[in-house]
């Protein structure tokens, strides 16, 4: 199951192609907005997503409710691209009107200029944006239904905003709470303290970034190899997860706290009762590059947002001389945003293995398949 995205942020739409997913997978449109919407919501978001009212259009590969096992197509419309086209249009329009030469730090606009060729680093942000990221959560909105079908749950919340965090661990099904909450966050009192931080971050004209973790619950194990390096289910999810835009970290389990134990602290030990078991489960749910029947627990860190509408010190392409880099519009936070979005590229992924180790053109195969494993 493949995923091939393209769009621009202020172009006519951004689009997604999937390809592989089996036939007669029943798919609730009405679900796939519910997370475009969560996607757009929460609290920090900018101006943009009160323009956005983002919903899926699919072009091919389900008829009547039902995907056909042929690539299956789809469309979200930028509604800002009315206010755009005459700075984007394809067919011809005006460049020199919405141009960016003060590159801002942290953003692909120096790189990416310099890589393109570009004298104006529009021509770079409206791909680097991480709108595109709306695409990965349709999708991975259609990835879950794949994996629901097979018992398959994945959730998350905000762990950390900034410097603040919450200690507390939660069960699975306590952390489908976090999403009534305007930062996904669950513990209240943090949560107080982060809006708190983001409002003065904001009057500063500042950003700020967090800690996701994201879990996955009821996979079988044996998914994912210690065959081949390219194959390990962590490198596969890890992969998934830097690729999204601001994401500077990801851990398993005890993560980088495992570097710091001793191996007794560290290695979850095994019981039989009927079931291989563990006692604990600090590797987070892989152990050597496959799953272990365990929930898998993933945690990344998102770097602040690096459009700060106090601009930091940068130099402007055009002139050479040194300048405040451009501030645009910006979201102060999009913590709720990338758990969405991480918990959408882990079910794509996951998807992704479920289906090259179970193969099926339609859904009765694959079902029949995952429930005869042991
Ligand atoms: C985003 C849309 C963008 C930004 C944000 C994500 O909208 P605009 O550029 O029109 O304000 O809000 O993009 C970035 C953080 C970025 O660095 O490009 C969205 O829909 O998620």
């Amino acid at each position: 199951m493949k995923l091939t995205t393209a769009g621009e942020s202020h172009g006519k739409a951004l689009v997604g192609i999937i390809e592989g997913l089996p036939s007669n997978l029943e798919l609730n449109i009405k679900l796939i907005n519910h997370y475009l919407a969560l996607r757009q919501s929460g609290y920090g978001r900018g101006a943009r997503q009160k323009i956005e009212n983002d919903k899926i259009e699919i072009l091919s590969g389900v008829r009547n409710k039902l995907t056909l096992g042929s690539p299956l197509a789809f469309c979200i419309i930028n509604k800002d691209y009315g206010n755009w086209s005459a700075y984007m249009a394809p067919e011809g329009c005006d460049v020199s009107k919405k141009t960016l030469t003060a590159v801002r730090p942290g953003h692909a606009d120096l790189t990416g200029v310099l890589k393109y060729g570009q004298a104006d680093a529009r021509n770079i942000l409206e791909r680097a944006s991480a709108r595109e990221t709306a695409v990965r959560v349709a999708a991975g909105a259609i990835a879950r239904q794949y994996l629901s079908v097979l018992g398959v749950e994945i959730s998350g919340y905000v762990k950390s905003v900034c410097n603040i965090t919450d200690p507390n661990i939660y069960t699975f099904e306590e952390l489908s709470h976090a999403k009534n909450n305007p930062l996904f966050m669950l513990d209240g009192n943090a949560e107080k303290e982060a809006v708190a931080l983001l409002d003065k971050l904001k009057e500063n004209g500042d950003t700020a970034g967090g800690i996701i973790e994201i879990r996955v619950k009821g996979l079988k194990s044996g998914f994912g190899s210690c065959m081949q390096y390219s194959t390990k289910l962590d490198a596969i999810l890890c992969g998934a997860v830097m690729s999204v835009q601001a994401i500077k970290g990801v851990e398993i389990g005890i993560g980088f706290e495992a570097a710091r134990l001793a191996g007794s602290k560290v290695h979850d030990e095994i019981y039989y009762d009927g079931n291989y078991r563990r006692k604990t489960n600090r590797a987070g749910g892989i152990e050597g590059g496959m799953s272990n029947g365990e929930d898998i627990i993933l945690r990344a860190a998102m770097k602040p947002i690096p459009t700060l509408m106090k601009g930091l010190d940068t130099i402007d392409i055009a002139t050479k001389q040194s300048a405040k880099a451009a501030g645009e519009r910006s979201d102060v936070a999009a913590v709720c945003a990338a758990e969405i979005i991480l918990e959408s590229v882990v079910a794509t992924a996951l998807a992704d293995v479920v289906s090259q180790r179970l193969g099926g053109d339609n859904m009765k195969e694959v079902t029949e398949r995952y429930f005869a494993l042991r």
